[in-house]
Parts: C-alpha cells; sequence; structure tokens
C-alpha cells in the first residue's frame, strides 16, 4: 500500500481524497495554490505545498511544480481528482515515468479514451451500443452530405478532440451543413489543438445516463449501477440522481452489461464512467468515456454505500478487485444538488465575495461535500462549486423532500448561489413525476429567469 499520496486539487474533491487516505492510514500531501493557502485542505493536510500564483495555468496546472511538490515530499503516488489535470494524459504520462504512481488508467487509455472517434470505435467493437455515425473524421462537405443522406438530419457535429459538450454543432438541414463543418472544423483545431470531427445523428429530446464502473487493470471490471444527469445548462450539470427512474429492466441491464463489456474491452484500471444517451424509445447509446472519479460520484456512494474513493487507491496500489459484483446493491435513491456561487436569476453569472455561514443542513441521509468555512473568500479563480449537496431516502418521494428541506436548511450569505433554484426545482410538477430530460431546465422555463 502506498505510504503517502499527493492531492493535485482543490476543494471539496480535496477533502474527499484526504478523507478516503485517511482511512486508509495514508500520509497525504496537498499542493495548493496562492488562492487557496487558507482552505481546510491545507489544515488537514500532513504536508502541504504552495505550487504558484492563483491561476490554474500557473498553479493546479504546473506539472512541473506538481512533480517537484511529489518528488520532495517523497510521494508514492499522485491523485488527481476530477478537472484540471484528471484526464491528461501527458501528465499520467510523466508520473509514469518519474516512477509515480498517478491514480487512474495508464496514459494510454487516457488518450484513447479523449479521442472521441477511436472512443466510438473500440466501443463499437466490443458489442457496446454508439449512436449512429462516422467512425472516421470527416473531412469536407461532400463526405458530410454523404453522411447526411445514411443518417438523415438533425445531426450533431463533434470534435474528436472535444467531449463534455465542448466542440459540438446542431445541424438542422444540409443548408447548414457546409458551415457548420468548416466553423467546427476551425474551432476545433483552436481549442483541442486537432482539427478532427465526427458526425453522429442527433438524438433528440435524451436522457443523459452513466454508468460508474470500476476495473482493476487485471481483467476485473464492476458497475456501480447509473446515474441520470439529464439536468444540466450548458453541459455543466446541475442535479444527478441515482437510480435513472423509469428505465424499463432489461434495458436497465442490458445498459450495465454495456457498460461492463466496454470497460473489460480496454482493460480498464480505476473508476470511471461510460455516458450514454437514452432516447424516447429507451435505446442507449455510448456517447464517451471519462476517465476520472466525478463530481457526481457521491449519488452512487449513497446507493450502494461503497466507498469509490478508496477503491481508487486499493488499486492504484496494485490490489485486485477489492469487491464482488454481487456485493454491490443499489438501495434507497440518492439526489445531488451542485450549490454553485452563481446567481441563478441573473444567467447564472459567478457571485464572489466573503461567504457567511449560518447554518448548514443535516439530518437522515443528508451528505454535505464541502470546503467552505464562515468567512472564506469565494474567488473568480476557479469554477463555482462551493458544495454538493446529497440527499438519500428509500424512494425518490423521500430523497425529494429530504433535499428540500435540506435547501431550506441550507442559510448562506455574501455571494448568491443556486440554492433558491434547486428549491422551486424540488417542488416542479414534472420534476417530481421524473419526467426529465436534457432539455427540462429549458423547458421548464428554469433559465432565463422566467422561474429560475
Ligand atoms: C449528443 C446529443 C444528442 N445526440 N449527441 C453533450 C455533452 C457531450 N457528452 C455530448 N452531448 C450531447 N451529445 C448526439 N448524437 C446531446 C448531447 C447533449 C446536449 C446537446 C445540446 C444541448 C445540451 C445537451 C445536454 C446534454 C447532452
Amino acid at each position: 500500500m502506498f505510504r503517502k499520496v499527493l492531492i493535485a486539487n482543490r476543494g471539496e474533491i480535496a477533502l474527499r481524497i484526504l478523507r478516503a487516505c485517511k482511512t486508509l492510514g495514508i500520509k497525504t500531501v496537498l499542493v495548493f495554490s496562492e488562492a487557496d493557502r487558507y482552505s481546510l485542505g491545507v489544515k488537514y493536510a500532513d504536508e502541504a505545498f504552495c505550487i504558484g500564483p492563483p491561476q490554474a495555468s500557473k498553479s493546479y496546472l504546473n506539472i512541473p511544480n506538481i512533480i517537484a511538490a511529489a518528488e520532495i515530499s517523497g510521494a508514492d503516488a499522485i491523485h488527481p481528482g476530477y478537472g484540471f489535470l484528471a484526464e491528461n494524459a501527458d501528465f499520467a504520462e510523466v508520473c509514469e515515468s518519474c516512477g509515480i504512481k498517478f491514480i487512474g488508467p495508464s496514459s494510454k487509455v487516457i488518450s484513447l479514451m479523449g479521442d472521441k472517434i477511436a472512443a466510438r470505435k473500440v466501443m463499437y467493437e466490443a458489442g457496446v451500443p454508439v449512436i449512429p455515425g462516422t467512425f472516421e473524421p470527416v473531412e469536407d462537405e461532400k463526405k458530410a452530405i454523404s453522411v447526411a443522406k445514411d443518417f438523415g438530419f438533425p445531426l450533431i457535429i463533434k470534435a474528436a478532440g472535444g467531449g463534455g459538450g465542448r466542440g459540438m454543432r446542431i445541424v438542422k438541414d444540409e443548408d447548414g451543413l457546409k458551415g457548420a463543418l468548416m466553423i467546427a472544423k476551425s474551432e476545433a483545431e483552436a481549442a483541442f489543438n486537432n482539427g478532427a470531427v465526427y458526425i453522429e445523428k442527433y438524438i433528440e429530446g435524451a436522457r443523459h445516463i452513466e454508468v460508474q464502473i470500476l476495473g482493476d487493470g487485471k481483467g476485473n471490471v464492476v458497475h456501480f449501477y447509473e446515474r441520470d444527469c439529464s439536468i444540466q445548462r450548458r453541459h455543466q450539470k446541475l442535479i444527478e440522481e441515482s437510480p435513472a427512474i423509469g428505465i424499463p429492466k432489461e434495458v436497465k441491464e442490458k445498459l450495465l452489461e454495456s457498460a461492463v463489456k466496454g470497460a473489460r474491452a480496454i482493460n480498464y484500471e480505476g473508476a470511471g464512467t461510460l455516458e450514454f444517451l437514452l432516447d424516447k424509445d429507451n435505446n442507449f447509446y455510448f456517447m464517451e468515456m471519462n476517465t476520472r472519479i466525478q463530481v457526481e460520484h457521491p449519488v452512487t456512494e449513497m446507493v450502494t454505500g461503497h466507498d469509490l474513493v478508496k477503491y481508487q487507491i486499493l488499486i492504484a496500489s496494485g490490489e485486485e478487485m477489492p469487491v464482488k459484483q454481487e456485493d454491490i446493491v443499489q438501495r434507497g435513491h440518492a439526489i445531488e444538488c451542485r450549490i454553485n456561487a452563481e446567481d441563478p436569476f441573473n444567467n447564472f453569472l459567478p457571485s464572489i465575495g466573503t461567504l457567511k455561514i449560518f447554518s448548514l443542513p443535516g439530518g437522515p441521509g443528508i451528505r454535505l461535500d464541502t470546503a467552505i468555512y464562515n468567512n472564506i473568500e469565494i474567488l473568480p479563480y476557479y469554477d463555482s462549486l462551493i458544495a454538493k449537496l446529497i440527499s438519500w431516502g428509500l424512494t425518490r418521494e423521500e430523497a425529494i423532500s429530504r433535499m428540500r428541506n435540506a435547501l431550506e436548511e441550507f442559510l448562506i450569505e455574501g455571494v448568491k448561489t443556486t440554492i433558491p433554484l434547486y428549491l422551486r426545482i424540488m417542488e416542479d410538477k414534472e420534476y417530481i413525476k421524473g419526467n426529465i430530460s436534457i432539455n427540462f431546465l429549458e423547458e421548464r422555463g428554469f433559465l432565463n429567469g422566467e422561474r429560475g
């Protein structure tokens, strides 16, 4: 087992990883930027190293400084959390060549799944249903038109180097095709240094369903069921839940089995997520794979009772699969609301200032993952997530009512937050019925201040 782990992240996920290390008796090193000098992570870690100024590019993305901190402190492994360097194949490769274990899959697998065309191909060959579309980059209009003949409109053009909704364009008809292709290619080149784009049939009114898997890199893969992450704004998830309701049993079984099959095909090591779209007829299609622990992993932990971050560390240290599939059962229902320091009534404008905490939520089935404390300064350098509020109940109704109570109890001032939006959503009749899709917020008027 590792003696010492370096955590290359900040905020709530840094605390989450610190806690997992402590339960395993592993010493912790945290790297932090000048903006995070007074963070809870710095207090709780056994050692902490400042790695640069607030801008992420000079600190949390500064590979040489992070490696230097690992070497000086004698850390055996680095946990990247999510965001920042978590899916950076170059970073994983540097760790590999320095003899520091990157807690996650190999740099090879990260870069394979980072190439969204290659990922589609691998999954298709493994027998996982993928979205109808191309398995090669689409170079010109002629090819795009022939793709349109095969699949029909609407289509979606995606960047091979993109993912998570970055570098996508929906095309409604042939008139828009040429221009969209050219713009998509040049944007992809500029954003990802890779102008390759591919085309898929656009699946309308879909739900975003993802499957949590864990592999040990020795051929064993288990799943921890699914999450519904349909409630998003501009590809930022706001509310996630597990289980995904209303999916026929046979479909769900096939979905979970497909995810495991896909992960096995790449001999996956670590925690990962296969993202799928579920159409109105309950057909599911692989979209992309995330090779990291995700923000929303707590809903899965709440319904299964398993500690996913602990398993990440055990597997990275060389252990075989620490859990049997039959010991992973989905019990009850969990919902996560991402509390952001943003004004939901003013176009989600980021809000900064000194946070005043008057009351934190609690009670049965409530989990709060956060690194906030009274009088902390909320600064504009990083994403605006300040807390993740998770509720669990025996039924979805109970999870919703506990969430509503917890949101009411959560009294903070000094910055605007998304809490009042979530209070309204928890009372929305379509949300309560489970009528959700990726268009939910727009369709229900929660954007542009109509209701939200
Ligand atoms: C799609 C899609 C529909 N059809 N692909 C968004 C995140 C990234 N993982 C891929 N995404 C989507 N891909 C096909 N073929 C719908 C989404 C999508 C989405 C698209 C537009 C606006 C909001 C969205 C929210 C979630 C998913």
